[in-house]
């Protein structure tokens, strides 16, 4: 068996990340388990049988789990322990991943914009997605789109609140916000998640009405807190460790400002001031972020570039490539899917999660 020795093993760094590789899913997963040559990823259906050390930005070798070095098994805890399920929601079968389904109460979000401007029709729109399978609701007055106008919060608050007061009563919903005054108008009518893409840095107030609120709440990744400018700042150096150090340094912060880890799911964040390569590399080593312990939740549905690798210019005819992108996400164990198509991207998953098993699932979707 090899065995770490040398600067692997005694060298002192500042940071440090175990990056599983070679995800295992299904009977495999539970063989290698069962064996020891395979850890579980959060304590889910997907195993890891080898892993890539990274000291200080650089990889400093690729190891079977066995060989894990003793000064690198702190950093195991958090990567193979399952962390609670996010806002007590627990997923519908075991190791499916949690779908969010997006109501955007905006005329102009990229996406599905205007397909949900009135109250009325939204309210419909997130009863159909309920019906269709989605576990919680993702609420936004104000379009992140590149390039988009802010919008007051008290537009914003106009806008969701009789659509969070009607569907709270139905489901668990978060408020996708980066304002405290509609974070705490959406909690007071109801919602129970705040989910902001500037991870609680754009507003002042954020972090603690949260805490105070004691909501669970979605930290992403974007540079800075403006997505008219972002895309201008999509430069990095490893964008998978930049992002990621990002989320370690949020997640410490908001810990110190009395929300523990256990209310914070991470997000890398894609499309938010990122090319295509970028988004592409954070899915492919989505696995490292498993390493915050915390849940995942990847939010790439109609995003731009699925449009460019897929050849469909509109938004709202990207179901297709969203659902592959999804099950990709899931695959590299996404723990909640942000997405707009609900009812394909619940028969996907059950398709999916049935296949990898390799045995009929306990229930229907
Ligand atoms: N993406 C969008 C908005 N909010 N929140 C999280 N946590 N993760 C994401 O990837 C994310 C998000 C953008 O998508 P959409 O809501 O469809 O569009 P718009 O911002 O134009 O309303």
């Amino acid at each position: 068996m090899p065995r770490a020795s040398g600067p692997l093993a005694a060298r002192s760094m500042t940071e440090r990340w175990i990056e599983p590789l070679g995800l295992l899913q299904g009977p495999a997963a539970s063989a290698c388990l069962a064996q020891g040559i395979a850890l579980p990823l959060q304590g889910g259906p997907l195993a890891f049988p080898l892993v890539r050390l990274l000291a200080e930005g650089r990889s400093i070798g690729i190891l079977p789990v066995q060989a894990i070095p003793e000064a690198w098994r702190s950093l195991l805890l958090s990567l193979t322990r399952r962390p609670p399920d996010f806002a007590g929601i627990a997923p519908r079968l075991p190791g499916r991943p949690l779908v969010m389904g997006i109501l955007n109460v905006t005329p102009d979000s990229f996406s599905d914009g205007g397909a949900a401007a009135d109250a009325e029709a939204a309210i419909a729109r997130g009863h159909a997605m309920l019906a269709a399978g989605a576990d919680l609701l993702d609420i936004g007055g104000e379009s992140t789109r590149p390039g988009a106008d802010p919008v007051p919060p008290e537009e914003e608050i106009r806008r969701i609140l009789p659509v969070v007061r009607e569907l709270a009563r139905a489901a668990p919903v978060s408020v996708d916000t980066r304002h405290a005054a509609t974070m705490a108008a959406a909690l007071e009518a109801g919602a129970e998640i705040v989910n902001d893409v500037t991870a609680l840095r754009h507003d002042a107030g954020a972090a603690a009405l949260v805490a105070a609120a004691e909501a669970p709440t979605v930290l992403m990744h974007m540079p800075g807190t403006e997505p008219r400018t972002m895309q201008a700042e999509a430069r990095y150096g490893d964008v998978v460790l930049e992002v990621a150090r990002f989320l370690r340094e949020r997640v410490a912060a908001l810990e110190a400002e009395g929300i523990p880890r256990a209310r914070i799911a991470v997000d890398p964040g894609i499309g938010f001031g990122k090319t295509m390569a970028h988004n592409l590399a954070l899915l492919e080593r989505l696995p490292l972020f498993a390493g915050l312990g915390c849940p995942v939740l990847v939010g790439l549905s109609r995003k731009r570039f699925l449009g460019r690798l897929s050849g469909i210019a509109e938004a709202g005819r990207r179901a297709v490539p969203s659902v592959a992108g999804a099950l990709f996400a899931a695959s590299r164990g996404a723990a909640i899917l942000r997405v707009h198509d609900v009812a394909e991207t619940v028969q996907a998953l059950a398709v999916w999660q049935a296949a990898a098993a390799g045995m009929v699932p306990e229930a229907a979707v």
